[in-house]
């Protein structure tokens, strides 16, 4: 703690060290002014007529990431260009719904056997199967010697959620590495989990590459039987993976000095168009016959962002244990939602227990991946045309969704006036919601941002 100063959960119950431990993770950094604001201590009970007992409550600050669309969609201009969150357009700048997905649909609704009962608290069984299948190979041999657990959650984030708490509650060791950068909301997960929260070094800003020395280093001095929280691929923000042979040096320190793995599978598909090559980084930590936890999303493989579709495998080392870590899943989730929703599940089971149309999927897959890397190569030959000042070919080199523009703050906040382009404050732009007509419109952005701070 900094001398002199308390934190706000100092004075409350036992209940609230989950919020203490955040606090004193994120203390001295910039994010410690909104944690003030997310819980200030109530002043005094209001029970005068008119006064709100909530009078004490103060407003919080936007999500750095959906906070983006909010400003975006409060601007009139007909030329603004939200590039903040991470979700598909088209061509047309539209959302886009899969046509698999789709048929799906219909196949469902036109099924008047279903029903709407209660899922299992863990959920729909065809889906869990199927999900770790997906993720881990259909010849795993953890999958095959029944080691592994799964359990539907609430779309990635409840995944890591529900992981985090059980790790919380049943595992020794406390302390989660995350990467330096991270996606933004990996803190706040993992703390207001329980965990204590710190971060390896990932990105380095000069080469805007991967800092693989500095990864080995930090790595090497955590605590044995830390957990280290991994992207599986397209890593957010920054595009920037480890190559097969920096995972396969990975695994191994991470083995030798017993770090738990826990990946973040959000981008499984969308970094090289193909659903197996993006899910090798797992598969090397499985195949060695050790314990990891792995959190799957649907939103963007499948676009299901809003039906809230996901999963949290845990590889175990025997089926008896797999079997005692889903009873204490079920106790972790029972008490935060019960059971996940049916819908996005049943949809995601039917396209993967169908040889046609899970061929369907990975062709609209690669489709999207593909649009993603046109977009990169459009983007990177407007800069060059233009004689943007700078190195440019980050942006082609970079993987998955995002580009870590190098773009700062200021530069950021200038196109946003100036052009009404929305994006991260960080320079993150999301490729996938560029398209060949917005792709001048950007570059243009980007060039006067640059001349101007030149
Ligand atoms: N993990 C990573 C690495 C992510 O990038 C995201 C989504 C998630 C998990 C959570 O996704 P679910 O929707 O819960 O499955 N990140 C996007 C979407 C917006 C957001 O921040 O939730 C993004 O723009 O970074």
């Amino acid at each position: 703690m900094h001398s002199g100063k308390t934190s706000p959960f100092s004075s409350f119950s036992p209940a609230d060290r989950r919020l203490s431990a955040l606090y004193r993770h994120l203390e001295g950094s910039s994010s410690i002014a909104a944690m003030d604001s997310i819980a200030a201590a109530p002043t005094s009970a209001s029970s005068a007529a008119g006064a709100s007992v909530f009078d004490h409550v103060v407003r919080g600050p936007e999500d750095p990431i959906l906070g983006v669309t909010v400003a975006y969609n409060k601007d009139q201009s007909p030329v603004k260009l939200n590039l903040g969150v991470g979700a598909y357009r088209t061509e047309e700048g539209k959302p886009l719904v899969l046509n698999v997905v789709r048929r799906a649909e219909q196949m469902l609704v036109n099924d008047n056997s279903r029903v709407k009962e209660y899922l299992p608290i863990v959920g729909l069984a065809d889906f869990n199967k199927l999900s770790a299948k997906l993720i881990l190979g259909a010849d795993s041999p953890a999958i095959q010697e029944n080691r592994v657990t799964t359990v539907q959650c609430l779309s990635g984030t409840g995944s890591l959620r529900v992981g985090a708490e059980f790790l919380a509650r049943h595992y020794h060791e406390h302390t989660i590495y995350i990467p330096q950068p991270t996606w933004g909301n990996h803190p706040k997960v993992f703390g207001f989990a329980g965990l204590s929260v710190k971060s390896y070094r990932y990105y380095d800003p000069a080469t805007r590459g991967l800092d693989f020395q500095g990864l080995l280093e930090d790595l090497g001095s955590a605590p044995s039987g830390a957990i280290v929280l991994l992207h599986a691929c397209a890593h957010n923000p920054t595009g920037v993976d480890p190559t097969p042979q920096q995972w396969e040096q990975i695994r191994q320190l991470m083995r030798s000095k017993a770090l738990l793995p826990f990946f973040d599978s959000a981008y499984q598909g969308f970094a090289s168009g193909n659903l197996d090559a993006d899910a090798q980084s797992v598969r090397i930590f499985v195949n060695d016959g050790g314990e990891c936890l792995v959190a799957q999303s649907y939103a963007k493989n499948l676009g299901l962002y809003g039906e809230r579709v996901g999963a949290l495998s845990i590889v175990c080392r025997t089926a008896d244990v797999a079997g005692r870590v889903e009873s204490q899943l079920k106790l972790v989730i029972r008490p935060m939602y019960s059971n996940p929703p049916l819908h996005g599940a049943s949809i995601v089971a039917t396209i993967l227990k169908d040889r046609n149309m899970f061929q369907e999927w990975t062709i609209e897959l690669k489709a999207m991946a593909d649009r993603i890397i046109t977009m990169r190569q459009k983007l990177f030959d407007a800069l060059c045309s233009r004689g943007t000042p700078g190195d440019w070919s980050h942006i082609i080199k970079q993987i998955g969704m995002f580009t870590f523009t190098g773009l700062n703050s200021e530069q950021v906040a200038f196109m946003t006036k100036e052009y009404h382009i929305y994006m991260t404050s960080d320079g993150r732009i999301s490729m996938a919601g560029l398209s060949s007509k917005t792709v001048p419109h950007l570059a243009d952005a980007i060039h006067a941002a640059v001349k101007r701070a030149a």
